[in-house]
């Protein structure tokens, strides 16, 4: 009799451990899935992961009744720094219901109206430095600077806590310490057996170690603050505040210790990393688009007139809709978490004929679901915010763009990230041209997240005549 035949032998299989995963996994699993299709299977060193990029299979991965998040190999070991912090928890670990539904408040529309002003505090902090740099003329590296604003925006809005990125030289020391951390985690399912990674982590508990001094002193700051702070300032209904405060609703007990230090290191990272990347890949895109530009000139421009100093309202940021529109098409190429994965609740069958066991994971490639013409026509690679009109939208599966991730787990900080990064890119149009000095070309940098590698611009001021 034939020999049985393994549930997943219709997938395509590709062995990649002759070349290994180098610098940019997502990037060579995109190349795999444009030869491959939309479902294939990954082996290194003996080890396989299964893949995942049409609109038609995603649509059914993103069903909650069938499928849930799972943790990749990749996502288990950033467990190493976040724990059980909400973005790596497990499903049924205790304390991802918990500190969810503790830290919800904090994500609610209303509080973003809250945030507003520390936001534009931050946001004019990038102004005053690429005044400087547009009075030289000189460049302006563009994730350095989209990194500082989104860790100072998540220290002082989250935690009371001022990193202080723009009158330092290089980034704050937490930011290299969190990238080489991230990288540990991105390479550490391409190890070849045999290996000797003692250095490598040694060097990563080095790491580690600094981020949770970071942590301490971050929660220090507000401890031993408490006792002397004034009534009425701000601090009690953060995100750090709700952390150490706030009990839960079901048993009235706080959230442990270890698991706040856990949400801490989980919200510094999760809170401006992707945020960053996102603002950069939509820089580079109105770089390389005058037209998109202008109309974002446009949109600011009835909204700000020619005030060089306006004062954004909160109700400003949603009245910038193809502003808006920029960073969702930014978000559509390059989606800058750019991997979730799916793991289905009992045995099931996908696109009706993949059988997948309940203990198969399933990783959704979003770049690619993103470039699925079944939901975004043939002309995929082109940049265009017009596919994110209201009409457009509508007309569209809902599981066709996913940058935020799906369900229950779905990213928390969605409306934080968008109000943030829509601002800051509305004051950025109002004031500056965007000069390519280097003509520059895209090349996508992997720590796990997305980012333009070595992205540089002039800025300079806009004159009547633009
Ligand atoms: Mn965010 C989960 C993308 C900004 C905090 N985020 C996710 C997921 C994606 C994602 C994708 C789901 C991952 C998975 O299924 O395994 N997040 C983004 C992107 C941006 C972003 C593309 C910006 C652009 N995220 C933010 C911000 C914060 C934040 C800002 C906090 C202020 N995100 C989280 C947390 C989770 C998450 C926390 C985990 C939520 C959960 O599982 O309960």
């Amino acid at each position: 009799a034939p020999a049985a035949r393994h549930p997943l032998d219709t997938i395509p299989l590709v062995d990649i451990s002759a070349t290994g995963l180098g610098p940019s996994p997502l990037q060579q699993a995109m190349e795999l899935a444009r030869h491959h299709g939309p479902i294939f299977r990954r082996r290194l060193h003996g080890r396989d992961a299964l893949f995942v990029s049409s609109l038609e299979l995603v649509a059914e991965l993103a069903d909650e009744e069938r499928f849930a998040k799972g943790i990749s190999p990749t996502l288990h070991s950033v467990r190493e720094f976040a724990g059980d912090g909400l973005f790596t928890a497990y499903n049924d670990e205790p304390n991802w219901a918990k500190a969810h539904d503790i830290l919800m408040p904090a994500f609610a529309h209303g509080s973003m109206r809250t945030y507003h002003a520390a936001m534009l505090r931050v946001a004019r902090r990038v102004v005053e430095r690429w005044d400087r740099h547009a009075a030289a003329g000189a460049p302006v590296e563009v994730a350095d600077d989209m990194t500082r604003m989104t860790l100072d925006t998540i220290g002082l809005v989250g935690f009371g806590f001022d990193f202080d990125s723009f009158t330092r030289e290089t980034p704050h020391p937490f930011i290299d310490s969190m990238v080489r951390c991230l990288q540990w985690s991105m390479t550490s399912v391409g190890r070849a057996p045999g290996g000797d990674y003692r250095a490598v982590d040694e060097a990563f508990r080095a790491d580690t170690d600094y981020l949770a001094s970071v942590v301490d002193e971050v929660i220090a700051a507000r401890t031993a603050s408490t006792s002397t702070r004034a009534a009425g300032q701000r601090g009690a209904d953060d995100l750090l505040g709700l952390m150490l405060t706030a009990r839960h609703p079901a048993d009235q007990t706080p959230l442990d210790p270890a698991n706040i230090r856990n949400q801490v290191i989980t919200f510094l990272i999760a809170g401006h990393e992707t945020t960053s990347g996102a603002l950069s890949f939509a820089l580079y895109h109105l770089l390389k688009d005058p037209l998109a530009l202008r109309l974002v000139q446009r949109e600011v421009d009835e909204l700000w007139g020619d005030d060089p100093d306006p004062d954004p309202a909160f109700e400003d940021i949603g009245r910038l809709r193809f502003t808006r529109q920029v960073l969702n098409e930014a978000l559509r190429l390059w989606p800058t978490a750019p991997a979730f994965t799916r793991q289905p609740r009992a045995d099931t069958v996908v696109g009706g004929r993949y059988p997948l066991a309940a203990d198969q994971r399933v990783t959704v490639l979003i770049p690619m679901l993103h470039r699925d013409p079944a939901a975004w026509g043939d002309n995929v690679e082109l940049f265009d915010p017009t596919r994110f009109t209201p009409e457009a939208e509508q007309e569209r599966s809902p599981h066709a763009y996913k940058p935020f991730g799906t369900g229950q787990r779905a990213c928390i900080g969605r409306q934080f990230a968008l109000h943030e990064a829509t601002m800051l890119l509305g004051l950025l149009a109002h004031r500056y041209r965007l000069v390519d000095q280097a003509d520059y070309r895209l090349r996508v940098k992997e720590t796990l997240t997305l980012k333009p590698d070595g992205l540089t611009l002039t800025p300079r001021p806009r004159t009547a005549a633009d």
